[in-house]
């Protein structure tokens, strides 16, 4: 791990602890969008401030983008480019479920494609705060606490026996082929259901017990919903580093191209033989 890299996580583990400790008290919401129209939490636009404070004294980062601000932070003249969803699932922080903070760091000026990424992770406000952490090919599992993280598992891969699914978006805004594939998925007594209404906890399951997580394109939204840059292809290239694959439905999420910053992308990630399923499933 590049010394930048790694001071740009051991910021992001740093702030994690305050992100958290932030999290009381910011349970309302502020008369603001983010640039996907979502009504922002108090606690995102807090994450967000307090993140691209933070980065932005990281010598070697050159600039902060976040799901939450229109443009992108040039921040100095380093070779990092940050991408964060600094609280992703905010939704559910009224509802006290299962929050995270996604980031990807990337090596050429954003938006960037997947391909250049050189690090990506995402930290999990659960019952412990833990953090998956991919670079070089594989996947780091710590627990956090007191702003300090302590390995519990290296060279982390998804299970073989994939267990479950959890797809986004409502049934009925299913294109066919999606739904005949889920129908498939689900037909298999082996698999059960398990969705949460934040992507971080969502795939965090899937990582643990192997299976899929999916926010699909929809009839009235065929991107889908979740962001490229700061959602997509962070998660794409964490279970991709563990053995998985990422698809937008037809190719791995990193080779995609933005446009935009703000671009959303069909997710599907889990075990190879799924993802490849359902690529065959779209055709
Ligand atoms: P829905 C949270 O707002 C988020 O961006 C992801 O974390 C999550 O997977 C998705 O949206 C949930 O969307 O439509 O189920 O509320």
């Amino acid at each position: 791990m590049s010394d930048a890299v790694e001071e740009v996580v051991d910021v992001i583990t740093r702030s994690s602890a305050e992100i958290r400790q932030g999290l009381v008290g910011r349970r309302g919401e502020v008369d603001e969008e983010n640039p996907s129209g979502e009504t922002q939490a108090e606690a995102d636009v807090f994450a967000d401030e307090l993140l691209a404070e933070r980065l932005a004294a990281i010598e070697g980062v050159a600039e902060y983008a976040s799901e939450e601000r229109v443009e992108i932070s040039q921040v100095g003249d380093g070779d990092l480019y940050v991408a964060a969803d600094p609280l992703d699932g905010s939704s559910n922080l009224k509802s006290n479920n299962t929050m995270g903070t996604v980031f990807g760091i990337y090596d050429e000026p954003l938006p960037a494609p997947g391909t250049s990424l050189v690090a990506a992770g995402y930290v999990l406000y659960g019952p412990i705060t833990t953090m998956a952490y991919a670079h070089d090919g594989t996947v780091t599992k710590y627990e956090l606490t007191g702003g300090e993280r302590t390995v519990v598992e290296e060279d982390v891969t998804l299970p073989d026996e994939p267990l479950i699914y959890g797809f986004g978006g409502r049934v009925p805004d299913w294109p066919a082929d999606f739904e005949a594939y889920v129908r498939e998925i689900e037909s298999n007594p082996d698999h059960k259901l398990r969705y949460g209404g934040a992507m971080i906890g969502d795939v965090n399951q899937v990582l643990t017990y192997g299976g899929i997580f999916a926010y699909p394109a929809l009839e009235d939204s065929p991107r889908g919903k979740l962001r490229l840059q700061f959602e997509g292809n962070p998660i794409g290239y964490v279970l991709e580093s563990a053995g998985g694959r990422s698809s937008d439905g037809t190719r791995s999420i990193l080779e995609v191209e933005p446009d935009e910053l703000h671009d959303r992308v069909p997710v599907h990630v889990g075990n190879t033989e799924l993802i490849d399923r359902l690529e065959t499933a779209l055709e």
